[in-house]
């Protein structure tokens, strides 16, 4: 009787703990996008990828899982490293719409096992590394930030906008409010930097941010010249 009740004890404990690993452990993502522009104003030391300069759009930073609390998993699964036969349909997509601006110039390969390593492998409840690639790609055609700030009359001149305008922009073309994060370039000026927008834990709608970042931006931004 007793080893009958251990033996049952022992498989719900199993099933409680398959069910803990798969299911799904963070609330949200957030997607962000890079200013190109602004990543080589401030960081000075830039590398444009091996396959030349980028087009001046903004690129993928990453898709990051999160939790409501502004807290974040990493690093979930260091047995998972990232495998680039897994994205070989993908790789030019992402070449073009992720591109590396770290130095010394790369092909890419460095910055995504980044990014899988560190946030893909806390969303593989949801997504196994094609897709987390491939959503993100699909989020990167959805959301236009370009256009969208393009047809609020803010275009990348080194021009300054009201940090206002720009959010209001994105929000317009969008539908959802971003989180916007400035960076400094060398003469002090507040700029812009990333654009974070929420998606729902499959990746595949936006929602409205449970949470946004902490904009650092000044009331007036400047769009830098790429
Ligand atoms: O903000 C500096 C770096 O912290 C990581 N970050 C930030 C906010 C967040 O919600 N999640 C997160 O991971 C980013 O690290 P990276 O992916 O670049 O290593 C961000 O650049």
């Amino acid at each position: 009787m007793k080893s009958k009740f251990s033996l049952l004890s022992k498989l719900l404990i199993l099933q409680y703990l398959s069910v803990l690993c798969l299911s799904q452990d963070f609330d949200f993502f957030y997607f962000v996008q890079q200013w190109p522009g602004a990543y080589c104003d401030t960081k000075q030391s830039c590398c444009y990828p091996k396959s030349g300069k980028p087009t001046a759009d903004f690129g993928i930073h990453g898709l990051w899982p999160n939790y409501k609390d502004g807290s974040w998993p990493s690093n979930c699964d260091p047995d998972s490293v990232f495998d680039k036969s897994q994205v070989s349909d993908l790789m030019s997509n992402m070449e073009k719409n992720w591109p590396s601006l770290s130095c010394p110039s790369s092909n890419g390969m460095r910055f995504w096992s980044h990014e899988w390593e560190k946030h893909g492998t806390c969303a593989e409840s949801e997504l196994d590394q094609h897709d987390y690639f491939e959503t993100a790609l699909k989020l990167k055609q959805k959301v236009n930030l370009l256009k969208a700030l393009k047809d609020a009359g803010i275009e990348p001149d080194d021009g300054f906008y009201s940090l206002e305008s720009i959010s209001d922009a994105i929000k317009e073309g969008t539908g959802f409010a971003p989180g916007i994060e400035c960076n400094r370039d060398s003469a002090h000026n507040s700029q812009l930097y990333q654009v974070y927008m929420c998606v729902d834990t499959s990746g595949s709608d936006l929602i409205e941010c449970p949470l946004l970042p902490k904009s650092k931006c000044g009331s007036q931004i400047q769009f830098p010249k790429f």
